[in-house]
């Protein structure tokens, strides 16, 4: 395949920033823009890159020989210095050698189409960089290190394995005798079973991912955003005794205990004629839909509002805050915390209460691997052709059916690790990569 590059590391400034090439012929238009062409293959190499004589940086280099490189093919990294300027002038300099910028996930999809890996492997490498969490890193490595590869290729061995008895005694039947291999039906159960044990601890990543929305509604200048301040530790919303002050949905990510939140600020909740904070307000209360946690954030004076707000969160968990401690007396008969935005008092305990209204959920401890909608319907699909495939030898259906279903049930585990795949497939895979990997 051509060569291609790509930015490996964010376009922002930073200290240094990692060029990937890949592909026929890089080796050759890398000694093209180096003038000290000797290097070793996977060694580290300080070069000066040059364009039309004029040096554009001294950087890091290391060079890979295909098919010992992360696509399978020749490839190089560059670790050059993290200015937007750099980064731009090695971008002109690669293209003038004609490599071509690479696509999302080119570099991924060449170490598939290479058999460098499969594809439930680069679709949990895709997970394990969606990550946010520890539990997130954990479970996407569980399915891209750990065993979940072997797992799929030991079942599919096992229908395989059970196929060919039922095809002998297809054979046999053929032949006028009885059908004989009574083990067939224990042996297809026992799969059955230790199939579905192994999907238990597979949990799919939209579950898992949910991204935690926290939204803060309160009345009027009760100190939502305030609170929101305080949680996230800047200013990030206006802070007014103005009441109505906010007016539209402000979102912002709160990383605690190794979990990632996303907390939105909404317009105080009152009667208005005010065209512009109506329609903030009617925002806060269709956001609140959408939430997994709303924390009503009220002054001690609003205490009567607290059920008209968990009304309006319905099914969805509600903390009830009591904010502005440091001028009223706290109130825990009333309220789940007390809080002081202006001080701090009562945050930690307010972030544990979010945290575990979070635990309560899914236990993530449960799980091995993470997986993806694909995969689970290929799973659903296994267990369902299995099932049949059991139904008809305890029924003494058609040998011939049963085999049938054997071979559509493994035939989803090869659509799983992409010994089968169509070009769309892979553009959907792929298309939600970043650049550069
Ligand atoms: N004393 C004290 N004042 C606070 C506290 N939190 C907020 N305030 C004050 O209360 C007023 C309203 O605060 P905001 O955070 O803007 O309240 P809000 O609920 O976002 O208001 P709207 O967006 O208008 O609905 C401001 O004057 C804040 O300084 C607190 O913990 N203690
Ligand atoms: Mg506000």
């Amino acid at each position: 395949m051509s060569a291609v590059f790509a930015l490996a590391t964010p376009p922002a400034k930073s200290a240094i920033c990692v060029f990937r090439v890949s592909g026929a012929g890089c080796h050759s238009g890398l000694k093209k823009i180096i003038k000290n062409k000797g290097f070793e293959i996977g060694r580290f190499h300080v070069r000066g890159f040059y364009n039309k004589n004029v040096l554009i940086d001294r950087a890091g280099l290391v060079v890979f020989e295909g098919p010992n490189s992360y696509t399978g093919e020749d490839s190089f990294e560059v670790y050059a210095h993290g200015s937007l300027a750099v980064m731009s002038s090695f971008v002109s300099l690669f293209k003038s050698v004609g490599f071509d910028e690479a696509a999302r996930g080119e570099f991924t999809k060449r170490a598939f189409l290479n058999n460098k890996m499969s594809l439930n492997e680069a679709e949990a490498l895709g997970d394990l960089i969606d990550a946010t969490d520890e539990r997130g890193v954990l479970l996407s490595g569980g399915s891209l290190f750990g065993d979940m590869s072997s797992s799929i290729s030991s079942f599919a061995d096992e229908i395989d394995r059970i196929r060919v008895r039922v095809e002998a005694e297809i054979d046999f039947s053929d032949e006028g005798n009885e059908y004989m291999d009574r083990g067939l039906v224990d042996d297809l159960s026992s799969l059955i079973s230790r199939f579905e044990s192994f999907i238990s601890g597979c949990i799919n990543k939209n579950m898992f991912s949910q991204k935690n929305n926290v939204l803060l509604v309160g009345p009027v200048n009760s100190g939502k955003s305030s609170v929101f301040n305080r949680l996230l530790g800047f200013e990030r919303a206006i802070v007014s005794n103005t009441p109505g002050t906010t007016r539209d949905i402000i979102s912002s990510e709160l990383f605690y205990e190794s979990s990632v939140f996303s907390i939105q600020d909404s317009a105080g909740i009152r009667e208005t004629n005010n065209k512009i904070e109506g329609v903030g307000i009617d925002l806060s209360l269709s956001q609140i839909k959408s939430a997994d946690l709303v924390i009503g954030v009220f002054d001690l004076f609003d205490k009567s509002l607290i059920k008209s707000f968990k009304d309006l969160a319905k099914n969805t968990s509600f903390i009830a805050v009591q904010n502005k401690t440091d001028i009223n007396k706290k109130n825990l008969e009333c309220f789940d915390c007390c809080v002081s935005a202006k001080t701090g008092d009562g945050f930690d305990d307010l972030k544990k209460l979010i945290l575990s209204s979070f635990n309560k959920g899914v236990k993530k401890n449960d799980y091995k691997f993470m997986i993806r909608d694909r995969h689970n319907k290929l799973f659903q699909d296994v267990v369902k052709n299995l099932i049949s495939a059991q139904k008809d030898l305890k029924e003494n259906l058609s040998l011939d059916l049963v085999a049938e279903d054997l071979k559509l049930a493994r035939s989803c585990l090869d659509e799983l690790v992409g010994e089968k795949f169509s070009d769309s497939l892979l553009g959907d895979i792929f298309s939600s990569y970043c650049i550069g990997k």
